[in-house]
């Protein structure tokens, strides 16, 4: 009796599959090609954890089936190296960034090769590396030469323990996504780009993928569009004043207007301000807060009143107060809003706080008790020439009136705001520009690229937030590329998500020169046909890369419009005590550990038999070792094998059906119950005391994706043509996957004589033929007189005879 030594036979296999190149994609551009795709790692410090083995044994799953199947599959992996953690520990260590990403990549590579995940390890890619990171920085200067790429003063978000820049999408609950700092307002000249000119685009073709509902409707609201007015309303300052409301039809209960605190008009009318100290004071004040603080809904509501300046209401003429407060963003629309108490819940509070009028102008709520939000059905009211209209009404009357009297236009608004392209530390790709005090900004020539990061003596950020380059001298004075001249270059980086941002495409040409990747290998290639990847990525990097993609289309790029034809999403790994795994709880699992007591097979099944995919899932020691001991019997098949080259017709129906439902499953992310299906053919089989060739083999190759080593090392040993990675996928018959035959009763005069199997569809015809047939009734009907036969179907047969 042999030994299942997963160790040996892991390592055996790893290193055929190695020697053998049996992943590598071919540039055979007449197969069919299938490319699913798994968000590469940040190679940490801390190695692979087991969230990570999850997406990327399920893809390995589809990607072995689409070997099985005939097609040319594009599987790889490689390194989103660029970013705070590696510097920030090679700050703390005194080791060059490029070393601790070196080490960090060989380990991570290392652990994924052990859970014998079938990457095509040749188009392995680092986005560290210049012959990677120069298209980074061709594809910015191409969205520079498209006006898409641009230098702005930015209140921008500053992490104040990073000393960095945060992204909106980087700030979560007011603190630094990454480090949990402190965030706060900072004004900045910044890299930018203009992914809000997409956002319509990516808006609608949305429509033209096949992304989970979930992932549609957080980008949908991400992107945030809004349909409503630009208003403009006089001041007493002289000045009109634009406001932008999705609810032009409240005009005439607008009774106050607010301001950001940022807003360029407080400048402006700083000499008509009676109260300019406690507008200071108060603007102070919210610069110190996040957007998110500010726009909270339930949080106490603070401003000032602006004393000197009055608004007026362009539909009747009645001066308002204006206010600055928090609640409104700088950022959004035109950071002022008119105030309509009685139907906005934040205006509403205002002025309960602040003692200001409440003006019902849609009938149906009771305003005195709170504001009537809900009130798109209703009817107007209080409104001169709008009252009596529904909502609906109002909104077009009221625009045509804002148009035909030039106090307002319809506007489009969208919530996604443009890219901070920006970062001032080290690690990261050199922004290709330099400043000529002539020329403005002009990018390097691409013939120059990639422009290298220099070394430096220190990766420190500086307290004033310049990044370390700009200490280089050397590097930083360069010449002018348009007239000659002494010139600066950039030396803020690019963002973490720069790289992410096209890297599929690079892995369908990764050795190119001369170009990302050549048409012919794109055209083929792209679009990724399956992407699975994190929750957490949908409004940053997965709208970041839709958006670069776009743009790399409308240069003629590539030549599909979206990046990746479907998008689905797994679950976290959880702890055992279901919190999610951090050093500080203590709840860490170690893959290395899992895989040394278990091996890869188990691990791998493991993870997919852990849950439904798309939930978190806690990890349980428990039902780990139900998995090996399901491998552990699969292993033990090989005791008790007959010759035979079909189904035995015992387990001919559960065999069709297994195949059918762990093939459907694959495709639908049901890979828990794909397994469970194998765990009771297993039983099936089982209880016959035996399984023959024929079904061995099939089993085999039906496992295979999930468990790769054991069932490669159980084919050979049974001398099955192997390796089942030239195989084709098992195929079944859909017919056979109904049960077959059913066991029924052969009654004579209402009592029992015999059972007897027969075709579940037989005529009854065949079916008494069959009963008379059996040996036990044909003695007790012999010398009888047959009066009456019927068949009751699937049930019995009764014959009455005398
Ligand atoms: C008057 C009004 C009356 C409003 C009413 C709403 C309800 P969305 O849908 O998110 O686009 N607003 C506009 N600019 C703002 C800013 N910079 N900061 C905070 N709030 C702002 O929301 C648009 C609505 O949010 C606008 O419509 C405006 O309030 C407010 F019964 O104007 B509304
Ligand atoms: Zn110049």
């Amino acid at each position: 009796k042999s030994r299942y030594d997963f160790k040996a036979i892991e390592h055996k296999w790893q290193k055929y599959w190695d020697d053998n190149k049996t992943f590598k994609a071919e540039n055979d551009y007449t197969k069919p090609k299938y490319y699913p795709l798994v968000e590469f790692p940040y190679p940490s410090g801390q190695g692979l954890h087991v969230g990570h083995p999850r997406p990327y044994t399920a893809l390995d799953i589809v990607a072995r089936k689409r070997r099985l199947e005939g097609y040319n599959v594009l599987y790889t992996m490689g390194w989103d190296a660029f970013g705070l953690p590696t510097e920030n520990y090679a700050i703390k260590n005194k080791i060059h960034p490029e070393i601790v990403t070196k080490q960090n990549v060989e380990r991570f590579k290392g652990q994924l090769k052990s859970l014998g995940l079938s990457f095509d390890w040749n188009r392995e890619i680092n986005t560290t590396d210049p012959n990677y990171y120069k298209w980074t920085q061709w594809i910015f200067i191409k969205l520079f030469e498209a006006g898409l790429a641009y230098k702005s003063e930015m209140n921008v978000n500053w992490c104040t323990s990073c000393k960095v820049v945060l992204a909106n999408e980087e700030v979560v609950g007011g603190v630094c996504e990454r480090c949990g700092g402190e965030v706060i307002h900072k004004v900045k000249s910044q890299w930018m780009l203009k992914i809000t000119e997409y956002a319509q685009r990516l808006l609608d073709d949305l429509q033209d993928v096949d992304y989970f509902d979930r992932i549609k409707a957080t980008q949908v609201n991400w992107i945030g569009r809004s349909t409503g007015a630009e208003v403009d309303f006089g001041t007493t300052a002289g000045d009109s004043l634009k406001v932008y409301t999705t609810r032009p039809d409240t005009l005439f209960g607008a009774t106050y207007m607010v301001l950001a605190p940022e807003h360029p008009f407080i400048e402006k009318w700083a000499d008509k301000l009676t109260n300019l100290d406690e507008v200071r004071a108060y603007q102070q004040e919210a610069s110190r807060k996040s957007d998110f603080e500010r726009t909270e809904l339930n949080k106490e509501k603070t401003g000032v009143k602006l004393q000197g300046v009055m608004g007026i209401n362009p539909v009747n003429g009645k001066e308002i107060p204006i206010f600055i407060s928090d609640y409104v963003l700088v950022s959004y629309g035109t950071g002022a809003i008119m105030a309509v108490p009685a139907h906005d819940t934040r205006d509403y509070e205002f002025a309960k706080a602040f003692d200001l009028p409440i003006i019902e102008v849609v009938q149906g709520g009771d305003v005195t008790k709170e504001a009537f939000t809900d009130c798109e059905t209703g009817i107007m009211v209080n409104s001169d020439f709008l009252n009596g209209l529904s909502v609906e009404e109002a909104k077009e009357k009221i625009k045509e009136w804002l148009q035909a009297n030039g106090k307002g236009v319809p506007k489009v608004n969208y919530k996604l705001r443009d890219w901070v392209f920006a970062r001032q530390r080290y690690w990261g790709e050199p922004i290709p520009i330099v400043h000529c005090d002539d020329c403005g900004y002009v990018p390097i020539p691409v013939s120059e690229l990639p422009l290298k990061l220099p070394e430096v003596e220190s990766y420190e950020p500086t307290d004033d937030g310049q990044s370390p380059l700009a200490k280089i001298t050397d590097w930083v004075n360069t010449t002018c590329p348009k007239c000659g001249k002494p010139a600066k270059r950039e030396t803020d980086t690019m963002p973490q998500w720069a790289g992410s941002s096209w890297y599929f495409l690079r892995y369908c040409d990764p050795h190119n020169d001369d170009f990302l990747a050549s048409k012919e290998a794109l055209d083929y290639w792209m679009p990724v046909d399956w992407y699975n990847g994190g929750m957490e990525h949908t409004t940053l990097h997965l709208l970041y890369s839709r958006f670069w993609h776009k743009f790399l289309y409308d240069i003629g790029v590539v030549s599909c419009k979206e990046p990746y034809q479907k998008r689905t999403s797994h679950g976290m790994v959880l702890g055992e005590d279901g919190q999610k795994m951090s050093k500080s709880r203590g709840n860490v699992v170690n893959p290395d550990e899992v895989i040394a007591e278990y091996g890869a097979d188990t691990m791998r099944l493991y993870e997919m038999f852990i849950g439904d995919f798309e939930k978190t899932a806690p990890w349980s020691n428990k039902s780990i070792k139900g998995c090996k001991r399901f491998l552990d019997r699969i292993w033990s098949l090989q005791e008790n094998v007959i010759v035979g080259d079909s189904y035995r017709k015992e387990v001919e129906t559960i065999f069709h059906q297994t195949i059918k439902k762990v093939s459907e499953d694959i495709e639908t992310l049901k890979y828990n119950t794909a397994i469970a299906a194998m765990m009771s053919l297993l039983n099936a089989i089982d209880k016959t005391g035996s399984i023959n060739r024929a079904e061995y083999r099939d089993l085999l190759i039906l496992l295979n994706p999930f468990a790769p080593h054991i069932t490669e090392e159980i084919f050979e040993l049974m001398g099955f043509n192997g390796p089942i990675t030239s195989q084709k996928w098992v195929t079944y018959d859909e017919a056979k996957c109904r049960e077959s035959t059913v066991e029924i009763a052969v009654q004579i005069n209402g009592k029992i004589k015999a059972k007897i199997n027969v075709a579940a569809e037989i005529s009854s015809e065949d079916a008494i033929a069959l009963a008379k047939a059996d040996e036990k009734v044909s003695s007790e009907l012999n010398g009888k007189t047959i009066v009456k036969e019927i068949y009751v179907k699937g049930k019995l047969v009764n014959i009455v005879a005398k």
